[in-house]
């Protein structure tokens, strides 16, 4: 409903999104009542600089005050199922989100990406790929920006990367193209098992006019899409039979993405490296095919897309040894799609640099993925945890000393790959720092071997 029906609006939390609703409210004239769980809000001061008098209720919610409310804009982070918002449910309060209110504003065409993994790799090149096309494109939501901040009027398209908290809270968003790129256990402490947080991720398609799915995993297919508003993309060739379209063939003796059973472009011209990012293009692709984009103008672009720092990063090339920063890969599932893409494209040998703080995870779950590297280099607090499950192990104590010992190991055609499986904590601030250092031991190695050689 418009927000103008309400008379009372809470918006609880008050986070990125929680601040960007106030903000979004006040400029439409409207003053909120703010909640939050925390006695002391982060964003305290952000709230006063947007308006000193707003009332804000800090520590646990309170179902008498959420009461004064006739609707609550609730942010990502907060379980729908805290006592106090059922209670509010209950009393015929709607629990709204962010993408509610942006529903009702944005005037432009709308794209959600959401899945497992892949989503800001995905989120990020559909952008890029619809400016190169000359559209004028807005790109927000989990992927870092509250999509509340990016409404604006000269839009031709907006991109939205979508979590399963956000879908959760989504009700009227007309999506022209929607996908669920990928389903692996993550959230599970918030959902009820993993069919739940399938479900969650399913409401992706609940009103998209065209829903793209990963034909090697059926639990992303639209449950009631028609037909002819599906494409698929996978790692096989689609047969001629709708709704595939998007694939992988080998033509040339070289592997190529494909539409319609015609190569469209070889794998080796991309910049991004690993089966699944050849999966997240085809996702990218098959979401500007859906929004009437043609195909051949945006082919430079994305030849010239890097992905995300980070995320399966090629960090340089030397004497036919490829290094490669995944600091992202921050658990077992993500260093697992990270070794799982890069083993079919690695002639040579491929090592793993992993360890960190592993939060705990089983890693007797990891062996499959790790029966695929040829060295294992470990380093961090769990490096003997990952040891364990590995026949030819290097024990290292920083990143320094793990380009060094890879350099040693590699041979032509190796492939090193920094994929921790670990958070970073235990050593660094945070993924991106990893990633840095890495990159930069990288390059004092290659400096170094060039001196000796
Ligand atoms: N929190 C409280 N009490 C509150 C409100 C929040 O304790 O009253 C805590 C939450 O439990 C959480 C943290 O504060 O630990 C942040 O929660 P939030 O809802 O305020 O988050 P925002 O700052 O608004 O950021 C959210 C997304 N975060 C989450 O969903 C947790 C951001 O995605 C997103 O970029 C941003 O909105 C803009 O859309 C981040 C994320 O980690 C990157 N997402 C998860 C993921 O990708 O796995 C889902
Ligand atoms: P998200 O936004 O969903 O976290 P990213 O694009 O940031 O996804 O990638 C995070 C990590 O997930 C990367 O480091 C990569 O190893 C892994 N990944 C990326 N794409 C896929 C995919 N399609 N399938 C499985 N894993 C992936």
């Amino acid at each position: 409903a418009a927000l103008r029906n309400y008379e009372v609006i809470g918006v609880v939390g008050l986070g990125q999104s929680g601040l960007s609703c106030v903000r979004f409210l006040l400029q439409q004239g409207i003053r909120p009542l703010v909640f939050d769980t925390r006695n002391e809000p982060p964003l305290t001061d952000a709230l006063r600089e947007l308006d000193t008098s707003i009332e804000l209720f800090a520590g646990e919610l309170d179902i008498g005050e959420l009461a004064a409310c006739d609707v609550l804009i609730v942010s990502p982070g907060l379980d729908l199922r805290m006592p106090a918002l059922q209670m509010a449910h209950d009393a015929g309060i709607p629990l709204v989100g962010d993408g509610d209110i942006f529903a009702q504003y944005a005037k432009a065409p709308v794209i959600g990406i959401t899945g497992s993994n892949g989503k800001s790799t995905v989120t990020k090149l559909v952008g890029e790929l619809l400016a190169a096309a000359g559209k004028k494109v807005a790109v927000g939501g989990n992927i870092g920006v509250p999509m509340l901040d990016v409404l604006a009027d000269d839009i031709d398209f907006y991109v939205l990367e979508l979590s399963s908290f956000q879908l959760d809270s989504l009700h009227d968003l007309q999506l022209q193209a929607a996908t669920l790129l990928n389903i692996s256990d993550d959230h599970l402490d918030r959902y009820a098992d993993r069919h739940a947080y399938a479900q969650a991720k399913q409401n992706i398609y609940t009103n998209a006019r065209q829903g793209v799915w990963n034909r090697d995993q059926r639990a992303t297919a639209p449950e009631h899409l028609p037909l002819a508003r599906q494409l698929s993309f996978g790692s096989d060739a689609p047969d001629a039979e709708a709704p595939g379209l998007f694939g992988l063939v080998m033509h040339d003796n070289a592997l190529h993405i494909s539409v319609a059973e015609q190569p469209l472009i070889a794998a080796s011209e991309l910049q991004l490296t690993g089966i699944h990012n050849l999966l997240n293009v085809q996702a990218a692709l098959a979401l500007v095919h859906s929004v009437g984009v043609e195909l051949s103008l945006i082919l430079p672009a994305l030849r010239e897309f890097k992905g995300l720092p980070h995320r399966c990063e090629l960090v340089a090339e030397h004497h036919g040894v490829r290094w490669i920063n995944d600091s992202k890969a921050t658990n077992i599932g993500a260093a697992e799609a990270a070794i799982q893409g890069l083993r079919p494209l690695v002639s040579g040998k491929l090592i793993l640099i992993a360890g960190g703080d592993g939060k705990g995870a089983d890693f007797a779950t990891f062996r499959d993925a790790l029966d695929q590297v040829d060295e294992l280099i470990v380093l961090g607090r769990d490096a003997e945890r990952i040891a364990q499950h590995h026949p030819c192990v290097t024990r290292v104590q920083t990143l320094d000393e793990a380009a060094h010992a890879a350099a040693r190991l590699a041979d032509k055609d190796s492939v090193v790959l920094l994929a921790p499986a670990c958070a970073s904590l235990d050593m660094f601030s945070n993924y991106q720092e990893r990633g840095e250092l890495f990159k930069r031991a990288v390059q004092e190695q290659i400096k170094s071997a060039g001196k000796t050689t």
